[in-house]
């Protein structure tokens, strides 16, 4: 009941935190990025999942100042660890909620902290869900358009759960689609037949519309093959790693090709 006001808290409180799940190159196996995912300690509940408190601090707004925090840690904790010799590219993927698209600060904020850190936007991407995109079109459109200006990368997140028409999807300027879990779930085994042609599906639409896809969820090994079958050259998920903070993410990943 008071999660709202102990959200708005949680920050000065240092009980956020921000975990790291590697992006990998499906036929190499090599990491190509990370996504950022917010994690709250509560102090008496323990691990609250962003589910349950992302949405209340949409409702309040909290996001804002919240997902601002996320991008500024998340480039000081991994700009500085990535080699500028490493010969793929590293691009760190941000959540972004639509309530920080009405924030009139957000490209200039993006700006500053890009700056700050020294990180080049074309390996920053912003994942912003299929229905943040498509509630407020217009809105989206206009601060797209200037997100993308930047040079920073936009992916729609959770593919194919929302309602969003084509139409609407191509009059975005977006690189690329995450599809969702619940269709990378059923690959590879038998009774997934439904859910692997909705996988199919979504990746011919990447294919026509020339977006990058990065599946997620990805945990085992049937998946992998079925997705490399169908394609898709990026993907995250139990298999390769579970989000892991920014010094593990480092020993692990950043060190490598
Ligand atoms: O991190 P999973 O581990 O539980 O994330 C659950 C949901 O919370 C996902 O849909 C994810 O997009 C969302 N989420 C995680 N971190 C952030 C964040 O920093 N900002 C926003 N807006 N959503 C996030
Ligand atoms: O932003 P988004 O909805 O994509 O966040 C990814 C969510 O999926 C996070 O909650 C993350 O912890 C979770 N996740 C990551 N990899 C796997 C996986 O392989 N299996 C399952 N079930 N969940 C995963
Ligand atoms: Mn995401
Ligand atoms: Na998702």
């Amino acid at each position: 009941l008071t999660l709202g006001s102990d959200l708005r808290r949680a920050l000065a409180r240092g009980e956020m935190r921000v975990v790291y799940q590697p992006i990998v190159d499906l036929d190499t196996g090599t990491a190509v990025g990370a996504e950022a995912l917010l994690r709250w300690r509560h102090p008496e509940r323990g691990d609250v999942p962003p589910d349950v408190f992302v949405p209340v601090a949409e409702e309040s707004g909290a996001i804002v100042e919240i997902g601002a925090w996320v991008l500024e840690t998340a480039l000081a904790e991994v700009a500085p660890h990535v080699p500028t010799d490493r010969a793929a590219p590293f691009t760190l993927a941000v959540n972004l909620s639509p309530r920080q698209l009405e924030d009139p600060t957000l490209v200039t904020r993006l700006q500053g902290a890009l700056r700050r850190h020294g990180w080049p936007a074309e390996q920053l991407c912003l994942e912003l869900t299929e229905t943040a995109l498509t509630d407020d079109l217009d809105l989206a459109l206009g601060v797209l358009v200037r997100l993308r200006a930047t040079g920073a990368r936009i992916a729609v997140d959770d593919f194919g759960t929302g309602y969003s028409s084509l139409t609407h999807l191509q009059a975005l300027p977006i690189d690329s689609i995450k599809i969702d879990r619940s269709f990378v779930q059923g690959l590879g085994d038998h009774r997934g037949s439904e859910r692997s042609t909705i996988a199919r599906c979504v990746l011919g639409i990447a294919g026509a519309m020339d977006l990058e896809a990065v599946a997620e969820g990805v945990e085992t090994q049937a998946q992998l093959e079925a997705l490399r079958r169908l394609g898709c050259r990026r993907g995250q998920g139990y298999l390769f790693s579970v989000p892991v903070p920014a010094d593990v993410l480092e020993a692990t990943v950043l060190g490598g090709p």
